[in-house]
């Protein structure tokens, strides 16, 4: 991988951490707990791909990072949320986490629901303040309302049902893609959408080649997931492989072998390049440029990634 990318993703990351630490703070007071169990599993090492992408996102539409951080980290702790609750034991029941134990098993099953819960609610105090500060009041409050959409029964709370229905059927090809395209895409979707509003880009050429790479992005980032169920290695991903195989869940590996999903996976990567080169004809300062650059790399980094 390119060192400069991998050098500006850590970068990325890092800011996100921080304000992630800060906004999501310690307390010292009779429910500190929630507060330990959030910061848990919120400050535990995640890629932080779907920040990443609100940043970038804001950068190619021609605003700071700044102006996102507050939606972009939102959307993060939602996504962590998720994971929470992902592992539960009445869904997947899952030990590990991000290389460690999961929220349930450091803490207990009532406070891994509920730190779950806390970072959904914050995820809202938080985006919502954003808002207020935003210079583009209105933008910000279509932010919110986005980022609500995209985590709740259209999207990723959507997805999250179809897949446990799915878990006691074969579905088809066409089924699986729905379930992928609320439960991981919408929330991979959602920070393009986010920096969009934010910029005052919201149904733009521009916004409309990025939400296409999103989408693709989105759906490749499943088909990953899925091989690397299969051949992953579990000290590298931090959680337990072949859990699909167990459940006997259809997935794009049962529906096209490794090898099929592999080229799937390659078209789709050259499909987000070509939607980045349709957003680079858009791109009028060099910063512009690079950001471009960076989400084409990006989708290279999501292809390859063995975490
Ligand atoms: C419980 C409401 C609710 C929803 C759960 C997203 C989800 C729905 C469950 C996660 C299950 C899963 C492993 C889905 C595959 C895609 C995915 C979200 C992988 C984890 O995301 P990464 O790789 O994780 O971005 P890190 O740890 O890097 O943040």
């Amino acid at each position: 991988m390119n060192n400069e990318f991998i050098s500006k993703l850590n970068d990325i990351a890092e800011q996100v951490n921080l304000y992630l630490d800060k906004n999501v703070a310690s307390k010292d007071n009779l429910q500190k707990v929630v507060y330990e169990a959030m910061r848990y599993s919120l400050l535990a090492g995640g890629k932080r791909i779907r920040p990443v992408l609100a940043i970038e996102a804001a950068a190619v539409f021609g605003i700071t990072a700044e102006k996102v951080m507050p939606f972009a980290c939102a959307i993060e702790m939602i996504h962590t949320y998720s994971l929470i609750h992902d592992d539960l034991p009445a869904m997947d029941n899952d030990d590990f986490r991000r290389g460690r134990p999961s929220c349930h098993k450091q803490f207990d099953e009532a406070t891994a629901i509920l730190a779950g819960d806390a970072l959904l609610t914050m995820a809202f105090e938080i985006a919502s303040k954003g808002a207020i500060e935003a210079d583009n009041v209105r933008g910000g409050i279509e932010a919110v309302k986005h980022i609500a959409y995209c985590a709740g029964t259209e999207g990723m709370i959507g997805g999250q049902i179809v897949d446990l229905d799915a878990e006691t059927r074969k579905i088809s090809e066409k089924e699986l893609i729905y379930l992928c395209e609320r439960k991981t895409g919408a929330l991979l979707r959602v920070p393009v959408m986010v920096a969009a509003a934010v910029a005052g880009k919201e149904n733009t050429s521009e916004a409309d080649c990025l939400l296409e790479y999103a989408d693709t992005v989105g759906l490749a980032f499943q088909i990953k997931d899925d091989i690397l169920d299969v051949e992953g290695d579990i000290n590298v991903l931090g959680k337990p492989i072949g859990s699909d195989k167990q459940e006997g869940k259809t997935t794009f590996v049962t529906l096209h072998g490794i090898e099929g999903s592999k080229k799937i996976l390659r078209e789709l990567t050259e499909k987000a390049f070509k939607a980045c080169d349709r957003m680079r004809n858009f791109c009028k300062t060099e910063k512009q440029k690079e950001a471009c650059e960076f989400l084409r790399e990006l989708a290279v980094f999501l292809l390859e990634r063995n975490y």
